[in-house]
């Protein structure tokens, strides 16, 4: 057991490692129209190897950044303390809050008096918010009125990837700037399947987007320190990590450096699903220092107050636990409202039940008092409480089925059904909505699926964790559900829930946090490329250019995970000279296609051939030494 003073002298700063900036990266800042208002972006620089359309020079490529002030050297970061308010400005001003003398939830009060609890706790030293009597501080609510937030216009400035501005700099980057800016903005049409992406995404569009339910900003007015981002199917597909820790295992600052861990490789919000002890002072550690917004399952904290005993929960007890997770700025609840008592036998026939662990917290309760659920009755009420902090809803699919035998069944459909009803609830209220979706679906009942969600749920966003495409790979969820996430999002979902390698293994470590969303950064760009999101090929386009040029090491920082490219490079060509050699250990020096392809342009260049003729002509001189050489030829991507 750590005490208190030695987990503090523990996490003073966080793991070095976590926070560096990644490899020739640097933090970049686009003002928007005031000056608080800086969008964070990362400038990946190229080297300034000459290249091979000409004498041009590599501009440096930006992409959007989740990892907040942590990767940027300029900011010094003490996590005793937190970020600093971004929003807090912006929060004032709306002069529609008024400040708390302390946390009013009875948490805060029972236990400010314990002198070890009290140093890990930051509620003393920040306000605490909440809306004026009669106020609402959600979006929807501002977007609904035509009020463009700072938010959004945040929001619209980081979705559009600063194309402009590249496309400015490989117009300047040499005599053939314009025919290289031509070829790296060059993308196929994307199907988007109803989704419609503007070229530019202006504040407006994104007013536009909230005011009608199809995008979230979650955004609790407790939770200043986030760089707002959006949810929704006409924005760039997001990925939401799970942390947290259980009986079993993981302390507090471990905790803390999983979410800056998390949201360096890429994480969009990250969810504490703590259930062990210190619940809340975990999460106050987490919130303070994260720039994503935090989402939680509040029922697994209520269910603690009542020592696990699922009969014994109360609404009294549930609300009591919402106003405290939401004074302490959580930005989205996932709570299982359509878990009804007439669904529960639907899934007496299912290969494996209920799978939700706040679903089947729900069904317990709904059988032991053979009542309707609590949640469902009290729904207009969770409203008042969400919209008095702006916390956004993502109504939990409690329902989800737990394998392919159960997938798209009763249960679930009816499930999807009442979450659609509750969200036009919620909008009743301006209160923002996603909506929470499956689990175990094989690849061809993926789509019936997305678009039952989109016509019953009004097109509220969608967020799906994976869903697991096969049963069969125990150790390579990551994989079964990535497949099912790339396709679900191509269809439409919005955010991605993660799984990673040791999903219905154990809790997954640092390794594992690292895999899943290496994995689900791949299917959410893989979606947007689909989708033909506006600009999103232009990375895959430069790295394809570095990896045709042999620029090793700006293919490995252009990529998601740089280190561990470079590291697979450095296993069979360590020397710093191969970094520049015109060939991997994968081929060799004298079958690699791209080293072949560029001498047959040589050659063909030589004779003063043209196109299809000096092509032909090239691969019949290289037939000829292939076969000297006793060639093999693999097969390559
Ligand atoms: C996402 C989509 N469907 C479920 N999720 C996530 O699963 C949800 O956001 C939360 O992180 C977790 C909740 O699990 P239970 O309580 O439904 O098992
Ligand atoms: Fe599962």
């Amino acid at each position: 057991m750590t005490t208190t003073s030695q987990f503090l002298a523990a996490t003073a700063l966080v793991d070095a490692a976590a926070v560096a900036p990644l490899p020739n990266s640097r933090k970049v800042y686009q003002q928007g129209s005031r000056p608080d208002l800086r969008v964070p972006f990362r400038e990946i620089t190229q080297s300034d190897t000459p290249t091979l359309f000409g004498g041009e020079s590599n501009p440096p490529l930006t992409v959007y950044d989740t990892s907040g002030p942590y990767t940027d050297p300029g900011a010094a970061i003490d996590i005793r303390k937190g970020l600093p308010a971004l929003r807090a400005g912006w929060i004032q001003e709306r002069g529609d809050t008024e400040q708390l003398s302390g946390p009013s939830s009875r948490h805060g009060q029972q236990r400010r008096d314990d002198p070890a609890l009290q140093a890990l706790r930051f509620e003393l030293q920040r306000p605490v918010l909440r809306a004026k009597s009669g106020a609402n501080v959600s979006q929807m609510h501002y977007a609904r009125r035509g009020i463009v937030t700072p938010e959004m216009e945040f929001v619209a400035i980081r979705e559009n990837l600063r194309r402009d501005e590249y496309l400015v700099a490989l117009r300047g980057s040499g005599p053939d700037g314009e025919k290289i800016a031509r070829r790296l903005l060059r993308q196929h049409p994307g199907q988007s399947f109803g989704a419609s992406i503007p070229a530019q995404i202006t504040p407006e569009f994104v007013r536009d987007e909230i005011a009608r339910g199809r995008a979230i900003i979650p955004a609790n007015i407790n939770h200043p320190e986030i760089e707002p981002m959006a949810i929704g199917r006409n924005f760039l597909v997001k990925i939401n990590a799970n942390i947290g820790n259980s009986a079993l295992g993981s302390s507090i600052s471990e905790e803390v450096e999983k979410m800056t861990w998390a949201i360096r490789w890429g994480g969009d919000t990250v969810m504490d699903l703590s259930t062990g002890k210190n619940i809340h002072e975990t999460r106050e550690w987490i919130v303070r220092n994260s720039p994503v917004p935090i989402g939680t399952v509040p029922i697994y904290q209520a269910l603690e107050k009542v020592d696990g005993k699922a009969e014994e929960l109360t609404w009294d007890i549930f609300r009591d636990t919402l106003i405290e997770q939401a004074e302490q700025g959580v930005d989205y609840f996932t709570i299982h409202a359509g878990v009804r008592l007439p669904f529960i036998p639907m899934t007496a026939d299912r290969m494996t039940g209920i799978v939700s662990r706040g679903g089947s917290i729900m069904a317990k309760w709904c059988l032991a008092h053979h009542k309707e659920s609590f949640l469902y009755e009290r729904f207009e009420d969770i409203c008042e409480i969400m919209k008095a902090y702006d916390v956004s809803f993502s109504l939990g699919d409690g329902l989800r089925p737990g394998s392919g035998y159960d997938a798209n069944d009763e249960a679930q459909l009816a499930e999807l059904r009442t979450l659609g009803e509750l969200t036009q609830v919620a909008w009743k209220h301006d209160v923002q909505v996603m909506i929470e979706g499956p689990g175990h679906v094989p690849m061809h009942l993926i789509r019936e699926n997305m678009e039952l969600q989109l016509e019953q749920c009004h097109e509220a966003p969608f967020y799906t964790l994976g869903p697991l495409t096969t049963d069969i790979a125990p150790g390579y969820d990551h994989i079964t559900s990535g497949i099912g996430a790339a396709l679900i999002g191509w269809y439409g979902t919005a955010m991605l829930c993660y799984v990673t390698p040791k999903e219905h293994l154990g809790l997954p470590n640092k390794k594992d946090v690292k895999d899943g969303i290496i994995t689900y950064k791949i299917a959410a760009h893989a979606a947007d490329l689909a989708k033909g999101h506006p600009g999103a090929a232009i990375r895959d386009n430069v790295l394809s250019k570095a990896r045709f040029e042999f620029r090793w090491e700006d293919q490995f920082n252009l990529g998601l995970d740089p280190d561990t490219a470079r590291s697979f490079h450095d296993e069979t060509l360590p020397k710093d000279s191969m970094k520049v050699a015109h060939f991997c250990s994968m081929c060799g020096p004298h079958f690699c296609s791209m080293k072949i392809t560029q001498d047959v342009r040589d050659y063909a260049h030589r004779q003063g051939l043209e196109g299809h003729q000096a092509l032909q002509e090239g691969m019949r001189e290289k037939a000829v030494e292939f076969v000297g050489k006793g060639a093999r030829l693999y097969h390559r991507t």
